[in-house]
């Protein structure tokens, strides 16, 4: 399997030697609503915030489009998927790895997910040879959670509340450790919205460390659909978050809160979509 943890944009924080990965859109649907993610406006499952022109691609425009961008670009060598929706809800993002096999050896699988079903997918993606997951945890705390996310759909059923809360994050936390067991590498992304998990990081921090993950990586809130009138972190309050849990664990300092559409450099990106269609002269495909 390639290896690129050291040069991976979102694992190392040295900006130097960095490789640029791919951001293939192939999963619209999500098993969760998010509070501060409005699905209509382009979110990601990484990192919702208000944008446009996310569209969903099938997986074979997902391939012909590597298979340009690998053409243009030496150091493109990290193909992840990140949403718009949650990658391991659609069956198009194991198909999209799969069918990307025969690249293992110069190329290195990356997604990220809300980890509701990480542990069910665990050993698949090790066995695909997906090297780094994300995955996204904004609290261990059931009561939090259910103000977080307005309702999941879990083995066909839709639940809400604290019980809720309870079940995600027992399958967050169980996820990380499944996947960590199986030899991936495991960052956690947690937005910070101080009204509501801003006394909650030390003891985040703490539990996802136990659990097995790397990384975390603490990014301010994009106010947006429910939490449109939410108040952010200021850079302050985000630098003593970011202090006070990296006594549990390293953090990541450079994330660029990206699009699931893009590809290069985290902050410094090309939208895929318009490339195309710029070159192509064809319309964006509706999302
Ligand atoms: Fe993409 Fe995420 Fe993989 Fe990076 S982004 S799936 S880990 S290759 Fe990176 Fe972008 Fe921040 Fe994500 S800068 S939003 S942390
Ligand atoms: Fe949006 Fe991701 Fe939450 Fe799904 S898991 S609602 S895509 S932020």
């Amino acid at each position: 399997m390639f290896e690129t943890i050291e040069h991976h944009p979102c694992w190392t924080n040295s900006r130097l030697h960095l490789y640029e990965r791919i951001h293939l859109p192939v999963a619209p649907y999500c098993n969760i609503k998010c509070a501060f993610c409005d699905r209509n406006t382009g979110a990601s499952c990484h990192l919702p915030k208000p944008g446009r022109s996310t569209c969903v691609m099938s997986v074979d425009e997902a391939l012909e489009i590597t298979e340009r961008e690998l053409a243009k670009r030496s150091k493109l060598r990290i193909v992840a998927i990140a949403g718009p929706g949650e990658p391991l809800a659609n069956l198009s993002t194991i198909e999209l790895i799969r069918r990307l096999q025969p690249r293992v050896n110069e190329l290195s699988f990356c997604l990220s997910t809300n980890g509701v079903l990480l542990k069910e997918y665990a050993s698949q993606l090790a066995n695909l040879h997906v090297s780094t997951v994300t995955v996204s945890m904004s609290t261990h705390e059931p009561k939090t959670a259910a103000k977080l996310i307005e309702w999941a759909m879990i083995d066909g059923k839709k639940i809400t509340g604290i019980s809720m809360g309870r079940e995600i994050i027992q399958r967050q936390l169980s996820g990380i450790t499944h996947a960590v067991q199986h030899g991936i590498h495991v960052k956690v992304n947690t937005i910070l919205i101080p009204r509501l998990n801003g006394n909650e990081i030390q003891g985040l921090a703490r539990t996802i460390a136990d659990a097995g993950a790397e990384l975390q990586n603490i990014v301010p809130l994009v106010p947006n659909s429910l939490m449109a009138t939410e108040k952010p972190p200021s850079s302050k309050e985000l630098a003593a978050a970011r202090q006070i849990a990296s006594s549990h664990m390293r953090q990541f300092m450079h994330c660029a809160q990206c699009r699931s559409d893009v590809v290069g450099i985290p902050g410094r990106s090309d939208t895929i979509l318009k490339r195309v269609s710029d070159r192509d002269s064809q319309p964006q495909r509706a999302c």
